[in-house]
């Protein structure tokens, strides 16, 4: 079984306290790797190596940093086909997918920031004759980054390369549950050229690991992907320490159809929101509202669209809907279908495991469900179950639906699908939610603002923002 590693000041280690646990196929269901047991000493170790780097990282130039992050674009890219596959057996995502958004993403995140750093600029302010304010951002220091097992070398790239790239050392930590292609991605860092200790990864849970990378006294910012009731556990731990947070949580998305949409583009783009990655995407739509008037036919072609869909051993090359991530996961959905019964769903398609014969017959597959009949405001409608199970209701009015798509703690994303330019610009502005998107999904251009409001999270990635999180302004006023 293959031993994952630390990377710690350059070189690759063992945990302090030799213990491994280990890592699960989600399709197959049977452990194939072992995952270091990291603790607060190895994150420890990992501040040391990182404040030990800081000093020459944070002065190189910025011609430096950005060569040193397009070869790690580059390292990604020549082997992208291994980290797909990798990608695919750790998280049971279909490696077609894996191949087309999640690795290309990876390096496209590194060459991003790489460009991003050297356009990034700072303000200043003239009082008159009297002096001239301008502003400086430094990097912050040694920062931590925790990321989640959905999108696993995709997310953990967003937050390490704006990270390194404004100056930072890092102590980063990947999900445990899908730990291998950040490990692979340390081969290629070293390879790349970076600096012993600019990047750290510590392997382990995130009750251990991760928490004491939030509650390590050295380490000043914290970004961090994942659930909601996790990021109000590090809000807990590293606000009354006065660090830096950004936390990207938790949606509940809605999909808003309006009769006059480009039918085919809305019916495709539904299906793609509802079901990419099982249903394990932050920015899925799992509340779908559909005008009255299209209503049961939008409702019978998304069933019989969902149905069309192939689970299946994530390996093979027409699959499209690989397992979940975990055995318990799975149950977490399964029981949220329960609940839907419960509330008075009506289950159009899916609602079960799906039995996957062969090399699969242990892994963890859901059937893509759609559920009717749901009040909008019920628990399956107000709680993320982050599977392949989605609610499709009817609506009458515009006041109503935007009261509908607003009802949730959440306020991530909201997908509105109409031909009327003046309603979706109309719409975008009463939805509560941090991305908007109108007649597409999922479509992202790297400068934009990412994150969400409400329970959703706290400030946002990308672009500008990013940078702005992983420096410290600092003003200076010179009188003349
Ligand atoms: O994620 P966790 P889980 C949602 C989704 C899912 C739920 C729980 O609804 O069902 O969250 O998933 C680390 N201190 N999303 O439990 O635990 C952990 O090791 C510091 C939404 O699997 O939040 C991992 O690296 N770190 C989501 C990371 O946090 C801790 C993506 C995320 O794991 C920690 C994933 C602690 N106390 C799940 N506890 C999205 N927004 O895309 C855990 N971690």
């Amino acid at each position: 079984m293959k031993k994952i590693e630390n990377f710690i000041g350059g070189e690759f280690s063992p945990p302090v306290s030799g213990e491994y646990f280990e890592n699960f196929n989600p399709a197959t269901g049977a452990p194939y790797s072992q995952v270091p047991d990291s603790d607060e000493r190895d994150v420890h170790i990992a501040v040391e190596a990182a404040e030990k780097a800081f000093p020459s990282w944070s002065e190189s130039s910025l011609s430096k940093r950005e060569g040193i992050l397009i070869q790690i674009a580059n390292g990604i890219r020549d082997k992208s086909e291994e980290l797909a596959h990798a990608e695919s057996v750790d998280n049971g995502k279909p490696l077609t997918l894996a191949r087309s958004v999640d690795i290309p993403r990876a390096a496209e995140n590194f060459r991003f920031f790489a460009s991003a750093m050297t356009h990034f600029h700072s303000e200043s302010h003239a009082m008159g004759s009297e002096a001239i304010n301008y502003t400086l951002r430094e990097p912050v220091g040694v920062v931590g980054c925790i990321s989640p097992w959905n999108l696993p070398l995709y997310l953990f790239s967003w937050k390490v390369a704006p990270a390194i790239a404004a100056g930072n050392c890092v102590v980063a930590k990947p999900s445990e549950l899908t730990p291998m292609t950040a490990y692979l991605f340390s081969h290629i860092c070293k390879e790349a050229g970076l600096p012993p200790g600019v990047l750290n990864i510590v392997h382990g849970y995130g009750r251990k690991a991760g928490a004491a990378i939030s509650s390590h006294a050295r380490i000043r910012a914290v970004s961090f992907t994942g659930g909601t009731a996790t990021g109000a556990e590090i809000a807990r731990t590293s606000a009354p320490m006065f660090k830096k947070l950004s936390l990207e949580l938790g949606g509940k998305n809605a999909s808003v159809i309006f009769a006059d949409c480009d039918y085919e583009k809305a019916l495709k783009g539904t299906l793609q929101s509802s079901f990419a990655n099982q249903g394990q995407i932050c920015l899925c739509g799992s509340r779908i509202f559909v005008e009255r008037s299209l209503y049961t036919k939008f409702r019978d072609d998304l069933v019989a669209e969902a149905k069309k869909l192939s689970v299946g051993d994530p390996l093979q090359e027409d699959v499209q809907q690989g397992a979940v991530i975990s055995a318990l996961h799975k149950k977490k959905i399964l029981d949220c279908v329960e609940r839907a019964k419960g509330e008075g769903g009506k289950i159009l398609c899916g609602g079960s495991e799906a039995i996957v014969n062969g090399r699969c017959q242990g892994g963890n597959f859901v059937y893509p469900t759609v559920i009717e009949g749901l009040e909008y405001d019920s628990i399956t409608n107000r709680e993320e179950i982050f599977g392949p199970v989605v609610s499709i209701m009817p609506f009458d009015q515009e006041d109503e639906v935007v009261n509908y798509a607003n009802s949730t703690d959440y306020g991530l994303a909201s997908m509105i699908w109409t031909k009327d330019l003046s309603r979706a610009h109309r719409l975008a502005a009463t939805m509560k939610t941090g991305i908007v998107w109108i007649n597409s999904w999922m479509l992202r251009d790297l400068r934009t603002p990412f994150g969400g409001m409400k329970h959703s999270g706290v400030g946002r990635e990308g672009g500008v923002e990013v940078l702005r999180f992983f420096t410290e302004p600092k003003n200076v006023c010179v009188t003349m």
